[in-house]
């Protein structure tokens, strides 16, 4: 394997026609390649060439840790990937390798912490009741995606952030086009200058008038010369975005996945705390995104489970196929509380593992509680196949929810 021609012959460059998909199916052709050729060559639909793509656990877990891994070395260059467009600004914590990446996010780490999380729990809980009260006295049958899942998680970081309440449908909004494949590569980059010029706006004024939010952290962080104002605001729409997306939609797939496997919902309304250790299976199990996100470039040769990646050659990896790896899961494709040892990678890993996680396990929490507790009846209002889900989407999750009780 070390001639071109033998690495073309030993890794044709298999094309991924990204479809959507219902459900929680797990992607097909994710799937053949966990089995049947874990390291191989793909080109995705948008972007130029093509990227080796790493999917067993192991070899995830050292594609995102080693630092011959570059996510800097990512910025301009035309990668073959999912969305036409790139997602985060070019000074965003995502494409930063330490040590600039620890600086980054050093400024923004201390409001992510558990202790600093538990103090917007009881908030949070309120504004989940708030909602609910609204949903019941609507009556059924109500859409949960409307209802709750849509706004929680938009109200959650928009309270800790600082985006006051009338700004938040047109954060949802610029969110919406910025976080999917379905729009065209200049509406996306239109949503996301809006965004950033949105953020630009809000941190001058707290420069002018200081508060204690992660806006007024972040405008902090920039007179203390810890951080450039483009750092800032891409650090402010990164999480902004990013947190408001990945919860309305991965908390949704967590009570769909119940609503249709309604043994493991019966289980834990009888048994309310095996809660936490459900939330880690369900986040092992739901395929959160459509193909992969951001790729890495080797700045060196790396072997990787044996196969030589060149210095410069572009290396996709996946989270969601190290979650059904067998070496490390029994029956990787079956949702089961009863998981004794559940290393999930859905936060990711390495230095880019998700800032928000404690939050996302938090607000998964309240939502699972919440409706378990109000809702003793709780059942999908329309069968199954009339769920409508996201077309082009990056994170996976229905459009709507409907539910009765
Ligand atoms: O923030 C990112 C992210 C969030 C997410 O919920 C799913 C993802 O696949 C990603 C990602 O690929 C890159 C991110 O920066
Ligand atoms: O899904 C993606 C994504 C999600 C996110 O919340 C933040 C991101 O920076 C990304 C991304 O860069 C690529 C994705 O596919």
């Amino acid at each position: 394997m070390t001639t071109t021609e033998s690495v073309s012959e030993e890794f044709p460059v298999r094309f991924w026609d990204v479809g959507d998909l219902r459900g929680l199916d797990f992607d097909p052709f994710m799937d053949r390649q966990l089995r049947e050729e874990p390291v191989s060559r793909v080109k995705l639909p948008n972007g130029e060439g093509h990227a080796w793509f790493v999917t067993r656990y192991e070899d995830v877990k050292f594609v995102t840790s080693d630092p011959r891994f570059s996510r800097q070395a990512v910025v301009g260059r035309p990668i073959t990937r999912l969305a036409p467009h790139f997602i985060p600004l070019d000074e965003a914590v995502g494409f930063a390798d330490p040590p600039e990446h620890t600086r980054l996010r050093k400024s923004v780490a201390r409001s992510f912490t558990t202790r600093s999380l538990e103090r917007l729990r009881p908030g949070a809980q309120r504004a989940a009741d708030a909602l609910l009260d609204q949903m019941e006295e609507q009556g059924p049958p109500a859409d949960l995606m409307k209802h709750l899942h849509g706004p929680l998680p938009l109200a959650v970081i928009s309270d800790l952030m600082g985006v006051p309440p009338v700004d938040r449908p047109q954060m949802a909004k610029w969110t919406n086009v910025l976080l999917s494949a379905a729009f065209t590569r200049q509406a996306s980059e239109e949503a996301k200058e809006a965004m950033a010029g949105y953020f630009t706006d809000l941190l001058a004024a707290r420069l002018d008038k200081p508060q204690d939010d992660l806006a007024g952290d972040l405008a902090e962080a920039t007179t203390q010369g810890d951080l450039s104002t483009e750092e800032a605001v891409a650090i402010a729409l990164l999480i902004q975005a990013s947190a408001a997306h990945a919860v309305r939609n991965n908390s949704a797939n967590m009570v769909y996945a119940l609503l249709t496997h309604p043994g493991h919902l019966a289980r834990l309304r009888a048994e309310p705390a095996l809660l936490p250790q459900a939330i880690e299976e369900l986040l092992r199990y739901i395929p959160h995104r459509n193909a992969v996100g951001i790729a890495r470039i080797a700045t060196e040769d790396v072997e990787v489970a044996g196969v030589l990646i060149r210095a410069g050659e572009v290396v996709h990896s996946s989270y969601l196929t190290a979650n059904r790896d067998p070496a490390v899961f029994d029956n990787p494709h079956e949702i089961d509380f009863d998981r004794a040892h559940n290393p999930h990678l859905s936060f990711g890993h390495g230095p880019h593992f998700c800032l928000g996680s404690m939050l996302a396990r938090l607000e998964s929490e309240i939502i699972l509680t919440s409706l378990i507790a109000r809702f003793p009846k709780l059942r999908l209002a329309e069968p199954v196949e009339d769920i409508r889900w996201q077309r082009g989407a990056l994170i996976r999750g229905p459009e709507n929810l409907p539910v009765t009780w």
